[in-house]
């Protein structure tokens, strides 16, 4: 069986279009040892910006692929496209409303072999995707089961993403969510701003994702790569 793209994935940094990265970090980032980057953001995110980003990104070997959440930002080049469906609002646009819009103007140009649907649960409500979204984060645990048990089962969506941007979440729950999925990928976001965060993250999502501390503390940023890949430490060691 032919494996997803982003099947390997273990550790993943999100660069934000909208906000300034110097060379220095940028380069910090990419050489870091991290499976690949994701591209994407919930506000400001225009074409320019993310030709921009991809662009500096390319100069690197590391994996690149862009969350496509605005049909502005849709850019060619990118080694892969998540296409996010927020499960947990009652506003279709971000269910199907603006993916339906997308494929109407762009469908033809899709690249399906490497474009994969993911399946947001929004979880903080204090995060930008939650207020954008309307999204309904104040979720008992069984709620949040039956929203994985949806993606997973009866979507079959190839991700389903436990989104807590800005805060860390519930690890009890990530754990239950991952005993609960059968064929899906679990990502992780949210929070995650030192290597124990990430250790713990880690130990039930099969990929961790890591974005705002990037911008404020590159060092605790780049201790999550090994906290969650030890074999990046080892040949680290090694070397
Ligand atoms: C955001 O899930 C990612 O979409 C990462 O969250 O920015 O809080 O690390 P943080």
């Amino acid at each position: 069986m032919v494996e997803n793209w982003y099947e390997g994935w273990r550790h993943v940094f999100k660069l934000d279009p909208e906000r300034e990265i110097s060379d220095g970090t940028l380069d910090a980032i990419c050489m870091s040892g991290t499976d690949a980057i994701i591209v994407g953001g919930s506000t400001g995110v225009t074409f320019e910006n993310t030709v921009d980003l991809m662009s500096r990104i390319r100069r690197y070997s590391v994996d690149c692929a862009l969350e496509v959440s605005t049909l502005d930002g849709a850019v060619p080049g990118f080694d892969g496209y998540f296409v996010p469906i927020v499960l947990n609002t009652d506003r279709a646009e971000w269910i199907n409303g603006r993916q339906t819009a997308g494929l109407q103007e762009y469908g033809s140009f899709v690249p399906w072999e490497c474009t994969a649907a993911q399946g947001y649960i929004i979880l903080n409500a204090d995060a930008a995707a939650a207020r954008i979204t309307s999204a309904q984060t104040e979720l008992g645990e069984e709620e949040v089961i039956a929203h994985v048990r949806m993606a997973d089962r009866l979507m079959r969506l190839p991700v389903v993403y436990l989104e807590y941007s800005g805060r860390f979440g519930d690890m009890e729950l990530l754990k239950r969510a991952r005993a609960t999925i059968d064929g899906a990928r679990l990502f992780y976001g949210g929070g995650i701003d030192d290597a124990e965060k990430a250790r713990q993250a880690a130990a039930s999502a099969h990929t961790v994702v890591v974005g705002n501390i990037i911008y404020s503390d590159l060092a605790a940023a780049l201790s999550t790569v090994a906290a969650v890949k030890p074999e990046m430490a080892e040949q680290a060691a090694a070397e």
